[in-house]
């Protein structure tokens, strides 16, 4: 495409959005095309920003009739190049910043009706103001928004309670990649009328069509929560200690996360001077939460009687309990910079990775190992969602080494290490960050050519021209004698 076409795109664009929601100085242009970690780059002939599931329409009709590649756009916080252009093709990155309002809250039916564009801490905060809960809990919460979320079946740290974004969504409407609306914004709990459509959009990274409003499960508030930080010998104490949690507090426990000494540390750092939690180091921590509708006095027993057999269980070295909200806020905090520390470093081989729970200590152990033997003065962050067999196994470069160098030396191997140790174990090799670009050729190594295949097929069939999304998630189709 020349530049004298691009000149006509962007007056039909213009004439869609208004000027000044159709943006291309590329200046401007380039803040959306680039991820929000400067690793993944694309070109766009210009960004739109629609205000209404019509101009949505409009915009796709116009880019499937001029075969011009789309790419939906929410917050951009995605870790694997999943929201942003592919260098080859320019394309229309459609940014849905400006559909955020909330149409509807059902206190009774426990649901919210929003626009894809909302973020998502203004999604928690309209289920706060209506005396619900949206339970979906993200360190970007400020910036990512609830159709990225959607999405990218975003998980976090409340998926051991309440269940992952694909559990959370009730109803969506989508605009295909035709241009047609699809409506299918029902708030229905039961539903058996043949094929779950949602569910495909769920999770497929915008790759099917673009996500522009959901009808969202929301819950009681809970009222207490209980939390603490505990100081652990041994990664497999943790396993001890989940079981132990669960069994005293039941659907109370909301939160298990476990934390490396490493990535402890890190985080620290970069909140600048915060203190440990605990007096001494351990090799690995967890953070614990309970929450639930009782009385917080009653919380705090639970959770002290939990803390308590664990102590006499020997699974536990230390424990810090938190007394105020004030306290636990201070907690979480700790553990979800963990992640922006580690992109403000620069030189982190980010995998995320789940394995059937019970095997977890024994993953670390293995992988560690290989990472070591490959990069002997690595920092080992570890951390993530123990509670849900999630771990973010991000090797980082050691403070002697450049990031640059570190990735270039041994970015793929780890990456092949950690992936090929975790398909060995039955896992997967994306809990919960998806695909993007950053993942997809790695598929074929790990899923049937016939798992492909179906994949494929749905795509052709809603996006015959690929042009939503293309180059994520779905990998070139290996060679008939691959995997079967
Ligand atoms: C976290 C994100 C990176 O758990 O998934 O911090
Ligand atoms: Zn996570």
């Amino acid at each position: 495409m020349n530049n004298v076409v691009h000149t006509d795109h962007i007056l039909a664009l213009t004439r869609i959005v208004g000027q000044s929601n159709c943006l291309t100085s590329p200046d401007t242009v380039a803040t959306y095309t680039v991820d929000y970690r400067g690793i993944y780059h694309g070109e766009a002939i210009a960004v739109v920003r629609p205000d209404s599931t019509e101009q949505v329409a409009e915009i796709v009709k116009y880019c499937r009739l001029h075969s011009i590649p789309m790419v939906p756009q929410g917050g951009n916080t995605s870790l694997l190049g999943g929201a942003v252009p592919e260098e080859a093709v320019p394309a229309v990155v459609i940014n849905l910043a400006r559909m955020r309002r909330v149409h509807e809250v059902d206190p009774f039916n426990n649901t919210m009706t929003v626009e894809a564009g909302a973020t998502l801490h203004a999604v928690r905060a309209a289920a706060e103001a209506a005396d619900r809960f949206f339970p979906l809990r993200i360190g970007s919460e400020g910036s990512c928004q609830i159709g990225g979320n959607i999405s990218t079946n975003a998980g976090g740290t409340a998926v051991l309670r309440y269940g992952n974004m694909r559990e959370l969504v009730l109803g969506l409407e989508v605009v295909l990649p035709s241009g047609e609306i699809w409506n299918g914004l029902r708030g229905l709990r039961k539903d058996n009328t043949g094929y779950d459509i949602k569910q495909i959009f769920i999770g497929a990274e915008g790759t099917l069509g673009l996500i522009t409003k959901a009808v969202i499960k929301l819950f009681p508030v809970p009222t207490s929560r209980a939390v603490a930080f505990v100081g652990l010998a041994r990664a497999a104490d943790a396993l001890r200690l989940l079981e132990l949690c669960k069994a005293k507090a039941d659907t109370c426990l909301s939160a298990f996360e476990l934390i490396s000494q490493p990535a402890l540390e890190l985080s620290l750092a970069a909140l600048n001077g915060v203190r440990s939690p605990l007096a001494q180091v351990y090799p690995w921590y967890a953070l614990i939460e309970l929450s639930s509708g009782q009385e917080q006095e009653q919380l705090d027993a639970l959770l002290l009687e939990a803390l308590e057999t664990a102590s006499e269980a020997s699974c536990i070295e230390d424990a810090m309990v938190a007394t105020s909200q004030t306290q636990a806020q201070q907690l979480w905090t700790i553990r979800e910079e963990i992640s922006d520390a580690q992109t403000r470093t620069g030189g982190s081989v980010r995998c995320d990775i789940s394995v059937p729970l019970s095997k977890i200590p024994q993953f670390i152990e293995q992988a560690t190992e290989r990472v070591l033997a490959l990069a002997p003065n690595t920092r080992m962050v570890v951390y993530g969602h123990m509670g849900d067999g999630n771990v973010h196994f991000n090797p980082l470069r050691p403070d002697t080494q450049s990031a640059a160098e570190y990735l270039a030396t041994h970015g793929a191997e780890i990456t092949k290490a950690v992936d090929s140790l975790a398909a060995q174990f039955n896992g997967s090799i994306s809990a919960e960050h998806g695909i993007g670009v950053a993942k997809r050729d790695e598929l074929p190594h790990i899923k049937s050519r016939v798992e492909l295949e179906i994949g494929w097929a749905i795509k052709k069939a809603i996006d015959p021209e690929n042009l939503m999304n293309p180059g994520k998630v779905l990998p070139a189709l290996p060679e008939r004698d691959g995997k079967e």
